[in-house]
């Protein structure tokens, strides 16, 4: 038996309850890497949603960010992100979500990305569109990058990767209307698909980063590939470059004159 939307949707908002409650506490922060930070907040979010999962769909194959893949009978696949911004969550913006997908057959059918603090659920259901409660999401028209405002990300590794998205960013910063790092990929991608945001680019992020937000963004009439053009996003290491379908390529004509400048040195 697959999950509805709603269940889906049910399981992030009571994911979110425990952020919620976490949030603005003293908190253990626990590192994964020199900058990648887990905290006890992460844990339980994801024990929650892992709990529900099991309970309601047992035997179905879950890959979380916090205990990895966990393997299942059948074609569904869960993809659980349980805190999506965890460096803003243990420092103080109130920048963060959780991201929960299903995909089937390898291709993500149910997607929720749920702003806790602002308690917006971003929703969407393959082939029936994504919205943002009552409100179809649709993203936005700009048609020039210099009429978009762009968000990025940099990679864990920023520090000791010298591919690490600063040439990206350097060149389409002085040529967009404004850039913003706002630290959730989820809802980067979801403001995408709500036209808050005119387009996103990111390397070296994960499938539970990605996976919700990618189907936001499609069912929102953009368009969602790897920074290369290619079209599978969720393969590891995840690049994922997001817009509206003009703007998405006049991004990926710049994407593409960075890296030939890197590889002529011109
Ligand atoms: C984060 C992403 C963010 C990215 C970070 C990290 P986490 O996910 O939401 O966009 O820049 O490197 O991947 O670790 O907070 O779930």
């Amino acid at each position: 038996m697959l999950p509805e939307l709603k269940d889906v949707l049910a399981l992030a908002r009571g994911a979110g309850e425990i952020l919620r409650d976490f949030y603005d506490r003293p908190l253990t922060v626990e590192h994964k890497g020199a900058v990648d930070l887990v905290t006890e907040s992460d844990k339980a979010s994801e024990a929650y949603l892992l709990g529900e999962i099991r309970r309601r769909w047992p035997g179905q194959a879950i890959l979380a960010e916090e205990s990895g893949a966990h393997t299942g009978q059948g074609e569904a696949l869960w993809l659980v992100d349980p805190l999506d911004g965890t460096t803003n969550f243990a420092h103080g913006p109130p920048i963060f979500s959780v991201s929960v997908a299903v995909a089937v057959g390898g291709v993500v059918q149910l997607g929720v990305g749920y702003d806790p603090l602002r308690e917006e659920a971003f929703c969407a259901t393959r082939g029936q569109g994504a919205w943002l409660g009552e409100r179809r999401l649709q993203v936005g028209r700009a048609s020039a990058l210099v009429e978009s405002l762009l968000v990025t990300g940099f990679p864990y590794d920023q520090g000791s990767n010298p591919d690490n998205n600063l040439n990206y960013f350097k060149h389409l910063v002085v040529r967009s209307r404004g850039m913003r790092r706002l630290g959730s990929a989820a809802l980067d991608l979801a403001y995408v698909a709500a036209g808050r945001v005119d387009g996103y680019w990111e390397i070296r992020l994960q499938p539970w980063d990605v996976a919700a937000g990618m189907l936001l963004v499609e069912e929102a009439g953009g368009r969602v590939t790897r920074l290369n053009g290619e079209p599978d996003v969720l393969r590891q290491p995840c690049s994922v470059l997001a817009a509206n379908p003009a703007l998405h390529g006049l991004l990926r004509q710049e994407i593409e004159a960075v890296r030939a400048q890197a590889e002529t040195g011109v």
